[in-house]
């Protein structure tokens, strides 16, 4: 019996950061069932986008999962399993933009771009946080670049043109998915931000309150679910469009 309770490590009531864990992964668990249980509803083009939604969800609830667990047991961020979800996600991410862009004519060599520019953006900042902590501003900053090229692509870039040649309900998609990528991925740096302040110039960071964990765990929730909305609705628009 004792056993049981085992399993299960005490969380607090006042543990603000562990229920943040716990909230997002019944989140990501639910957000996945709904991708999973609405592709059958949509058309096979359709279809692969929603799966690849519910895959993104799927794989950052196991992963809510663990570092739920792992927080409570340690009280310490969870920065292995964070970027494990991250390098597997983030991609998938990249090939959401490039199903969309496929009517268009997305190359391979787009999506091989935005999948090297978002690894060289985690391995950077996972560098930052973990072996290289003491040059966490310059880890930071290289990183912040490749986010800024991938924010170039689809701002102004090949994967805007093709969105502009798309047109219609594409277009709008896409251009609600840049705003995931420009406003909801700056939520990343702050955090990262906020867990590297010692010995920074940015150290003020360190004193604001806010737990690095909290901010990379609403910025999970906005991004992956909102993200997955996004293409959920295309599809649910696109379907109807096409059978008036
Ligand atoms: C589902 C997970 C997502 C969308 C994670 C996105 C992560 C980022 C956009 C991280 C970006 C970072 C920087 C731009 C600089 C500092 C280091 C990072 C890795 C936190």
């Amino acid at each position: 019996m004792n056993n049981l309770f085992l399993m299960v490590p005490k969380m607090e009531t006042n543990d603000y950061v562990g229920f943040t864990f716990f909230v997002g992964c019944m989140a990501m668990m639910a957000a996945s069932a709904f991708f999973f249980f609405s592709m059958n509803s949509f058309d096979r083009k359709w279809k692969t986008s929603i799966l690849v939604s519910g895959l993104i969800t799927f794989i950052a609830a196991v992963h809510y999962y663990y570092m739920r667990d792992y927080w409570a047991s340690h009280h310490e961020s969870p920065t292995f399993f964070r970027y494990v979800d991250w390098i597997l996600t983030v991609p998938l991410m990249c090939v959401e933009f490039y199903l969309i862009l496929k009517v268009a004519g997305a190359t391979k060599n787009l999506l091989w771009t935005l999948i090297g520019a978002s690894v060289v953006m985690l391995v950077t900042g996972y560098f930052g946080e973990t072996v290289y902590k003491e040059q966490a501003a310059l880890w930071g900053f290289i990183s912040g670049a490749a986010y800024f090229y991938i924010v170039y692509l689809i701002m102004f870039g090949e994967a805007k043109a093709l969105a502009v040649k798309a047109g219609g309900n594409v277009l709008n998609a896409h251009n609600m998915l840049v705003k995931f990528i420009l406003i909801g991925w700056a939520i990343y740096p702050l955090g990262y931000m906020i867990g590297t302040a010692d010995g920074q110039w940015y150290s003020f960071m360190g004193d604001i309150g806010v737990d690095m964990d909290v901010v990379y765990n609403i910025g999970d929730a906005i991004n992956k679910i909102g993200f997955g909305l996004v293409v959920y609705s295309l599809a649910v628009s696109s379907t109807s469009s096409s059978e008036a």
